[in-house]
């Protein structure tokens, strides 16, 4: 007979149950060094939040020795799968075996992991940062008529998004004789240090006067270098052409006015994705396509205002 006493005990049981199957991810994230990587942390927290899921966030202040040591921490919890943002692609085979090894499954976003044997993650889901160096690349030769003195501020070496945003980029550029990269140097994906850098290129260069165009493999270090060039009195945007990647309110903000030129969307929404492939798995798919490519397009000044309202009114 089915009294009051079984109900609750058999209730308790269940809400144990339920709770017991909870879904436990631990994400191993870069860091907090750009707007773009915090709107990036803050979407997969949200998505875990939305579905219940128990995420343990692990920062690593842009150290890989930090990613392996949250890794083999989530791997010794037993959680249920680990997420990994790679600080830079080389160095993960050995602590990618240790995953595997305890039937942990691993999915790599945003920057890529280099790894010969490519069971070692269940998927990667990531724009094409190749393309990304293409559109910029493609938008300022058309701009200048082919023809510009380009100063470059690389993101983080060693990193996938420097790595094939520069190649892309050089693809479209050698099209284009006339053009070229005249200074080069990393600002690490940071505004501070592309200010830094953005100063010692304008003192190279004739106080800038040289210089027809600068591209920053993200936005954060293109915001810096804004500052630079209109600390040296000249007018970015306009006397000296920004363009870069990422798509961060501030540089929407600075594109409306005037003071930088084009940027590519790099979608921060790859939470969602991730947690869908380990659900799949977990559930018996084991086997999700090996790339989600998440590709953003091309924004110029004449929506920017619409895009940073839209933006910043969320
Ligand atoms: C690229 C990503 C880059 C962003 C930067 O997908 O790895 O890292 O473009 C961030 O803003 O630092």
């Amino acid at each position: 007979m089915l009294t009051l006493r079984n109900l609750f005990g058999a209730a308790c049981l269940l809400s144990v149950s339920t709770v017991a199957t909870a879904t436990t991810i631990g994400f191993s994230q870069v860091g907090s060094e750009s707007g773009w990587r915090t709107s990036f942390s803050e979407s997969v927290r949200q998505e875990a939040r939305n579905r219940d899921i128990d995420l343990k966030f692990a920062d690593a202040q842009q150290k890989q020795e930090n990613q392996i040591r949250a890794v083999r921490g989530f791997i010794a919890q037993r959680v249920d799968a680990i997420i990994i943002a790679p600080v830079v692609e080389t160095g993960w085979t050995p602590v990618l075996r240790e995953a595997k090894r305890a039937s942990i499954p691993v999915v790599i976003v945003d920057r890529n992991v280099q790894v010969t044997d490519d069971s070692l993650y269940l998927t990667r889901i990531a724009s094409n940062f190749v393309e990304e160096g293409r559109i910029v690349a493609r938008w300022l030769m058309a701009e200048t008529a082919g023809n510009c003195a380009i100063v470059e501020l690389q993101g983080t070496v060693g990193a996938t998004a420097a790595i094939e945003r520069a190649r892309g980029f050089n693809e479209v550029l050698a099209e284009h004789p006339q053009s070229k990269i005249i200074r080069s140097q990393t600002a690490e994906f940071t505004r501070s240090k592309g200010k830094e850098v953005m100063e010692t290129f304008i003192r190279a260069e004739q106080g800038g006067r040289n210089i027809c165009a600068l591209w920053a493999h993200n936005d954060e270090m293109a915001l810096g270098a804004i500052q630079a060039i209109k600390e040296a009195g000249l007018k970015p945007g306009q006397d000296i052409l920004v363009v870069a990647v990422d798509g961060v309110p501030d540089y929407f903000k600075a594109m409306a006015d005037g003071e930088a030129n084009a940027t590519v969307e790099l979608n921060p929404h790859l939470g969602g994705p991730a947690f869908d492939a380990i659900a799949a798995y977990l559930a018996g798919n084991t086997a999700p396509p090996k790339r989600i490519d998440t590709t953003g397009e091309l924004f110029l000044q004449d929506t920017a205002a619409a895009e940073y309202a839209r933006r910043t009114a969320q």
